[in-house]
């Protein structure tokens, strides 16, 4: 996954289950595309309890870290690969923040969520978390390398 910076950016984002349950992945797929940002790979997964436990180990010792699983765990995750120009803090903008009060309108959280227990989405922090996760989450033949013809202006 190494090498993967400038427009060849990827960031890793998941629609939670509150996020699925409350049918909000068309919304965020909008978003992301609209944004001008390359999809390479969708799907919709549940994850174990162990996956999970490893998609949040630096929160491990998190008082909250037992419901942070379960409600991960609660029904399925859309998890998806963003590529282009920055996406990794571009996402972070998009999402807004970690506790959606403090997030501002036109972020997804700031548009379709109140509580942090209950924030919709993921997007990873940095270019390396993003590494971690895709492979985490995505074999490399779940990863489609496809090509668009105005490259210049959306990535
Ligand atoms: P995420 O990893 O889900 O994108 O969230 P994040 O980076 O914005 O926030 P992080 O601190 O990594 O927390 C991960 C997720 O744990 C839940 N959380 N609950 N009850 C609480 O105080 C609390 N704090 C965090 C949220 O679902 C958060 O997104």
């Amino acid at each position: 996954q190494s090498g993967w910076t400038g427009v060849n950016e990827r960031s890793f984002v998941a629609v939670k289950p509150d996020g699925v349950q409350r049918r909000l992945v068309g919304e965020i797929v909008r978003r992301f595309e609209k944004r001008g940002f390359k999809l390479v790979g969708l799907k919709l997964v549940q994850a174990s309890e162990e996956l999970l436990r490893e998609h949040y180990w630096d929160l491990r010792n998190k008082p909250f870290f037992s419901s942070l699983i379960r409600y991960m765990s609660s029904g399925p995750v859309v998890v998806m690969v963003w590529q282009g120009l920055d996406v990794v803090k571009t996402a972070r903008k998009m999402l807004g923040e970690t506790n959606p009060a403090d997030s501002l309108p036109g972020t997804v959280r700031g548009d379709f969520c109140v509580e942090v227990g209950r924030n919709v989405i993921h997007g990873s922090d940095s270019v390396a978390s993003a590494q971690k996760e895709i492979s985490l989450w995505f074999r490399q033949n779940e990863l489609q390398l496809w090509e668009s013809s105005s490259r210049n202006w959306i990535y």
